[in-house]
């Protein structure tokens, strides 16, 4: 896959598009990445990118006639996504990384100040994307996340375990818990099943931490999720039991 970035500070990206899983990415050449500086699309002498706002009001924005000619030229005659990681965009989670993934290739567009001419958005933008309901000083962590989230989708880059199969997430869940040696530690001890060695009953099992602990925390995305019927008879055990501690308290 190849990934285009348009951002006026490209050397932002250089930790972690060369650290980890993204390293490996690129080294194993499943990763094409290419950053572009918006600064070089400038024309006048001061390499300007911004300027004020019509209609004042303060703060700058990056100007149309610098970023659209910036996304053809990288574009060229290819007709894949322009996504501009802004904080109006829809919102990114597990569903989007996986259809970003299917493309042959993506260009990222990093805005900064107060924001980018609406043109741009008209003349370019194809998609637009946020990571989240909070504001960021620029859009590259927003292109850096969404690049790592969807990278992991790419066949090949966490190896034959299909690691992404399992994430958090990839089946409507949390994870539950997970533990490694030693099997005790300041007298808090690891759940003897996952000692039993009988791994129907460990996979039964770390289903069920799943469910519960999505159902302590993220009560909403059991509603996506695909359980079996024993798995719903197992919800409707916690919900019992929450509704008897209740009973408990103030009876
Ligand atoms: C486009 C338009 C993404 C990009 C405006 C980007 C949050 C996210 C940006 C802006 C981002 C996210 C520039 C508006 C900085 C606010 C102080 C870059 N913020 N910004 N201003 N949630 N900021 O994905």
């Amino acid at each position: 896959m190849r990934i285009d970035v348009l951002t006026l500070f490209p050397e932002m990206f250089e930790g972690p598009m060369n650290t980890s899983m993204l390293w490996k990415a690129r080294d194993r050449q499943l990763l094409d990445l290419h950053l572009h500086n918006i600064r070089d699309y400038s024309r006048d002498k001061h390499r300007t990118v911004d300027d004020t706002p019509y209609g004042g009001g303060g703060g700058m924005i990056l100007k149309a006639d610098v970023l659209v000619p910036a996304a053809e030229d990288v574009r060229g005659d290819d007709d894949c996504p322009i996504i501009l990681m802004s904080p109006q965009g829809r919102l990114f989670h597990h569903d989007v990384a996986v259809e970003l993934a299917q493309h042959e290739r993506l260009i990222l567009l990093c805005g900064h100040y107060e924001g980018v001419d609406e043109r741009a958005r008209e003349l370019v933008v194809t998609d637009e994307i946020s990571i989240g309901d909070y504001v960021l000083t620029g859009g590259e962590l927003a292109a850096m996340v969404v690049i790592d989230a969807v990278v992991r989708h790419i066949p090949g880059v966490l190896g034959a375990e299909g690691a992404q199969h399992r994430d958090s997430h990839a089946d409507g869940l949390l994870e539950g818990p997970h533990y490694t040696r030693p099997a005790e530690y300041r007298g808090l001890t690891v759940p003897p099943i996952l000692q039993s060695g009988n791994h129907g009953a460990i996979a039964k099992w770390r289903r069920q931490q799943a469910i519960r602990r999505t159902w302590q925390r993220r009560p909403e995305l059991l509603r996506n999720a695909a359980l079996t019927e024993e798995e719903k008879r197992y919800l409707a055990e916690l919900a019992e039991e929450a509704a008897e501690a209740e009973r408990k308290v103030k009876p």
